[in-house]
């Protein structure tokens, strides 16, 4: 709105010229996101503590959670609500991507909000059904999958991250490809929301890695000089990712250990597929699985585990996924365990933006 409102004017006072620049609207996108949940935050985990959304503890997890019992969760509503006023304020709102990140940030957040409610408002204590949780996960990515094949001049190649010559054309298949890439964003970075800031930290590292590539991507000129994939108008969502990050930083705040408040899965599941809705707008979606390869490294020690333990009759690999379960249970203090997850996913991201050079 801003954008709308001011840059018309840079005509009369030049001083406006500079919400033509998306670097300038990313900044005080991620800054507003930043200070809307720093502030309103203390509100939200006294309203969600008065209304009882406190957290269920299983009894046969890590003892160390136990007291985490009535921790209020849902705060992935405050995330949402700050990133979406934020985009409304700073971005250009005649931007086809923009809206289409919007749908899948807000149709994924209506899942994990139902899903949350069920458990945590109405205490069932499924919530929705596995199966039910994932046709509407499916749904929901399929229509942006569409969307985005619709898109005039998009491509249905696939970038394949070091090899700047193979780029595979999925065609119509593309769409579901895409659906499959923003469904699997969104469940591993569920399973890996276990630990304070576990999952939120990697989420900022990965959104600010993509603000880059969204940035660079919708340069004519980078992306040219660069030999990737030009995306006209992705960019835009630079400013999206940046303001993800500012809206992270600000739920950190009070999610780090011990923490305040929980994302619950309206954060974790609309959180994993904004990331994997990036990573196909801007033709980095495999990259993502380096990106945000803490959530590939949680989502595949489940998948081995539950699969050793069928095959086996009851047997581990790890003493409990996911992953950082394990760790916990070899005795390594919370924090440790936190942090370290989140060193290697910078080392992960560094990783993932050498490829900009090395392909
Ligand atoms: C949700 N949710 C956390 C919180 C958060 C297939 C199976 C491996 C699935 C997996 C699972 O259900 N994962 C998805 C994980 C829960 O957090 C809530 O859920 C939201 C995210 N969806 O925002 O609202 C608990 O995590 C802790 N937590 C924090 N700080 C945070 O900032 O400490 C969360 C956020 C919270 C809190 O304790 O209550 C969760 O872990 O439940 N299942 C599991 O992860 C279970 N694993 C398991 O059963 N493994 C088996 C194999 C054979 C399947 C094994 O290895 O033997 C574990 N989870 C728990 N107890 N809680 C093990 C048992």
């Amino acid at each position: 709105m801003l954008y709308h409102l001011l840059y018309p004017l840079h005509t009369t006072f030049s001083v406006f010229n500079v919400f033509r620049y998306i670097t300038f609207r990313t900044i005080y996108a991620s800054l507003t996101a930043f200070f809307i949940c720093f502030l309103l935050g203390p509100w939200m985990i006294r309203k969600l503590a008065s209304m009882q959304v406190g957290q269920y503890i299983r009894d046969d997890g890590p003892k160390s959670h136990f007291e985490k019992a009535g921790t209020p969760t849902m705060g992935g509503t405050l995330i949402i609500l700050s990133l979406t006023a934020a985009i409304l304020l700073w971005s250009d709102l005649t931007n086809y991507y923009v809206w289409i990140v919007l749908f899948v940030i807000i149709g994924y957040g209506a899942i994990g909000f139902i899903d949350d409610y069920l458990m945590q408002v109405k205490k069932q204590s499924k919530g929705l059904s596995v199966l039910n949780k994932l046709l509407l996960q499916g749904l929901v990515a399929l229509i942006a999958g569409f969307l985005v094949y619709v898109t005039p001049d998009f491509s249905t190649q696939v970038t394949i991250p070091f090899f700047k010559n193979i780029r595979p054309d999925f065609g119509w298949g593309y769409i579901i490809f895409a659906a499959f890439v923003i469904v699997g964003a969104s469940n591993a970075v569920n399973l890996t929301d276990g630990l304070d800031g576990l999952a939120i930290g990697p989420v900022i590292i990965a959104a600010a890695t993509y603000m880059i590539f969204a940035y660079v991507s919708g340069h004519i000129k980078i992306a040219g000089y660069l030999q990737l994939n030009y995306v006209s108008g992705a960019g835009e969502l630079a400013i999206f990712c940046g303001a993800l990050a500012g809206a992270g930083l600000g739920f950190l705040w009070f999610n780090s250990y011990p923490a305040q408040i929980f994302m619950g899965d309206v954060g974790s599941l609309s959180l994993g597929a904004f990331l994997g809705t990036i990573a196909v707008i801007t033709k980095q979606e495999i990259l993502l699985a380096l990106v945000g390869g803490i959530f590939v490294i949680e989502a595949l020690s489940v998948i081995f585990q539950v699969g050793f333990f069928k095959m086996t009759s009851g047997k581990r690999i790890f003493k409990m996924a996911p992953l950082h379960h394990h760790f916990e249970l070899k005795g390594w203090p919370e924090p440790k365990v936190i942090v370290r997850f989140w060193i290697i996913a910078i080392a992960l991201a560094l990783l993932a933006m050498s490829t900009l050079k090395l392909r």
